[in-house]
């Protein structure tokens, strides 16, 4: 195996509570079916697939009164979080790379729940659409997807900002934002108030996704880990159309791998999760398609 050679665990979430649409809880089978374990292989890793973790519903009669509820599922999200968690820590603690395929935005609060358990000073690299930074007072939806970055930040419900202890699981010092291009009101405010350093699609086109990187990496200098939180809706829609809540106007097909390209050569990554990829919006596979090659690129896969 080559110097560059992980013990890579892809780790199946089939969760879309936290979302607005069903449909996200059969991504993982939809990326895993492109072949992304045997095609990490052929990177000389070495690579296992977890046991998919267990379905957590919501209770039907709980579910009834959920609608009004400015946190819709909490208990279902917070059980799947904290069971993700413990696994995510356990996998750091064996010394493996842990890839999450998700599943909706949610299960990013027990994926980061699980490494701020090993990393004192995580860096999350969060590829997003959106930036996931509502609380129960600015959500325009009640959805928890739209919230696991704060959560992460430690505002947000008691169940979910102290899991397994630790609060806050990251510094936004520690964040870097790419691709918005859909925030609501109070995530900007958010945003301003804290620091938190946000490359918008702008950013993008005014400097290039080479110089967003450099910028990105320099801010996470001085972290013990970085963790990379893809959702696939940075992508654009025309390259990405499975996904629940797509926004036009998105990084396209090359400067999504090209990110992933120049994260590979940085070495700075340490876990990856890939999220709302929803393979009942589109008829063939060309969003899982594209989640896998994204990963793979992540992993050293290159075009030459
Ligand atoms: N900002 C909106 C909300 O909070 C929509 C965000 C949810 N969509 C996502 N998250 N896919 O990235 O409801
Ligand atoms: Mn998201
Ligand atoms: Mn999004
Ligand atoms: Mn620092």
């Amino acid at each position: 195996a080559s110097a560059h050679s992980k013990k890579i665990t892809l780790l199946p979430v089939p969760f879309d509570w936290g979302a607005g649409r069903r449909g996200a809880k059969d991504g993982p089978e939809a990326i895993l079916r492109t072949g992304l374990e045997r095609k990490l292989r052929l990177l000389r890793h070495e690579v296992e697939t977890a046991p998919a973790l267990p379905e957590f519903k919501p209770l039907s009669s709980a579910d009834a009164r959920a609608a009004p509820h400015a946190l819709k599922h909490l208990d279902a999200v917070a059980d799947m979080n904290e069971a993700l968690a413990l696994q995510v820590s356990a996998l750091v603690g064996q010394r493996r790379f842990p890839i999450i395929l998700g599943g909706d935005h949610s299960i990013a609060i027990g994926t980061i729940a699980g490494l701020s358990a090993h990393y004192k000073q995580l860096g999350v690299l969060w590829f997003d659409a959106h930036s996931d930074l509502n609380t129960a007072d600015t959500s325009p939806s009640g959805n928890l997807h739209g919230m696991s970055l704060a959560v992460s930040l430690g505002l947000g419900h008691d169940r979910l900002v102290k899991l397994l202890g630790r609060c806050p699981k990251v510094l936004p010092e520690h964040i870097v934002i790419v691709g918005a291009r859909d925030l609501d009101e109070g995530e900007k405010q958010l945003i301003r108030q804290l620091g938190i350093r946000c490359f918008t699609m702008q950013d993008i086109d005014r400097y290039g996704i080479g110089k967003v990187l450099e910028e990105a990496a320099r801010q996470l200098q001085g972290t013990d880990g970085v963790h990379v939180s893809f959702d696939i809706d940075s992508v654009d829609p025309n390259e990405a159309p499975g996904t629940g809540t797509p926004v036009p106007g998105g990084m396209s097909y090359r400067e999504a791998h090209y990110a992933m390209e120049l994260l590979q050569e940085s070495g700075m990554v340490t876990s990856a999760e890939l999220v709302e990829v929803n393979p009942s919006l589109e008829p063939g596979q060309r969003t899982s398609r594209l989640a896998s090659g994204l990963l793979l690129s992540l992993l050293g896969e290159t075009i030459l």
